[in-house]
């Protein structure tokens, strides 16, 4: 029997996400699209929103009793907060932000780890969509994902995320001048079949889609150029490996590994990552010579 995501001892911390995802959509509708004078830790460019946003998250999580330390994309290391917490919040405050200034959509990634940091450690997870709408989606081990839109101000259930065996869409990202031929021939193979590129650019909306549209794939495959692949594990592909996985999909790297089994070897360590219905993910399998 699935258990609500309400019913886990976290629900302060999903409160808190909630809190925060208005602030932010706020943040993304008055603020300043400018950059600032600072990189991450990925060495990318950080956004003055970028900056905005960690402080939103950091500032609500500072005072939430049972979160033990935070882990930023905006920051280097681990920022202990307490002693007595049993959480440790890893988060990407604005991923993609880079599309605002093009109005398309954002999102918030978090993933909640209890012990060390790595994928079996993770216990729940949820991102936020800045959109047209504003939705939450939160899933734990034990319950499938949940979606949650801003209705009149205030968030609204609005039901459990599966998806099918099989989809229709296809989000493949990374540079194809730098893909491996027969990830290329595989990411071929799924257009002979039909499959309609899905790709914005933004992991959050990207993989929010398929699941809502009831499968397909999302790739970000280890290229020449960035051979671990370019999506944070700790919040970005472990959080979402949850999400796929408990939404009936699959999530596994470029060796058939689980990616809710990774371990990341310091807070900013990549994979590549596949996301997808089980039709695609087995396909991948034979594409890439995995075992099942
Ligand atoms: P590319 C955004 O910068 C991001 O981290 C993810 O949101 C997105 O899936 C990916 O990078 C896009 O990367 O190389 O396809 O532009």
């Amino acid at each position: 029997m699935q258990k609500a995501y309400k019913e886990t001892g976290m629900n302060d911390i999903f409160e808190t996400i909630k809190q925060v995802a208005f602030e932010i959509d706020t943040a993304i509708k008055t603020s300043d699209l400018g950059y600032s004078d600072s990189e991450n830790s990925s060495g990318e460019d950080q956004l003055k929103l970028d900056v905005q946003s960690d402080i939103i998250i950091e500032k609500a999580f500072a005072n939430v009793a049972s979160v033990k330390a935070l882990v930023s994309e905006e920051k280097e290391g681990v920022l202990e907060l307490s002693e007595t917490g049993k959480y440790t919040v890893c988060y990407d405050p604005l991923d993609g932000s880079s599309l605002v200034n093009v109005n398309l959509s954002v999102g918030s990634i978090f993933g909640i780890y209890e012990g060390e940091l790595e994928g079996k450690n993770l216990v729940a997870s949820a991102y936020v969509v800045y959109g047209p709408r504003v939705e939450l989606v939160i899933a734990t081990r034990d319950s499938k994902p949940m979606l949650s839109r801003v209705i009149a101000g205030k968030f609204k259930e609005i039901g459990e995320i599966f998806m099918n065996e099989k989809g229709k869409l296809n989000a493949s990202g990374g540079t194809q001048q730098n893909w491996s031929d027969y990830h290329k021939a595989f990411i071929d193979s799924l257009f002979a079949e039909g499959y309609r590129l899905r790709y914005s650019g933004g992991m959050v909306p990207d993989l929010h889609q398929i699941m809502l549209k009831g499968g397909g794939l999302f790739s970000y495959p280890g290229t020449t150029d960035k051979p671990n692949g370019k999506l944070r594990q700790l919040f970005e592909v472990i959080p979402f490996a949850l999400m796929y996985e408990q939404a009936g999909g699959e999530a596994i790297n470029n060796k058939g590994m689980r990616l809710l089994e990774l371990l990341p070897a310091h807070p900013h360590d990549t994979s590549p990552c596949f996301f997808g219905s089980k039709y695609e993910i087995t396909a991948l399998r034979k594409a890439y010579g995995i075992k099942a």
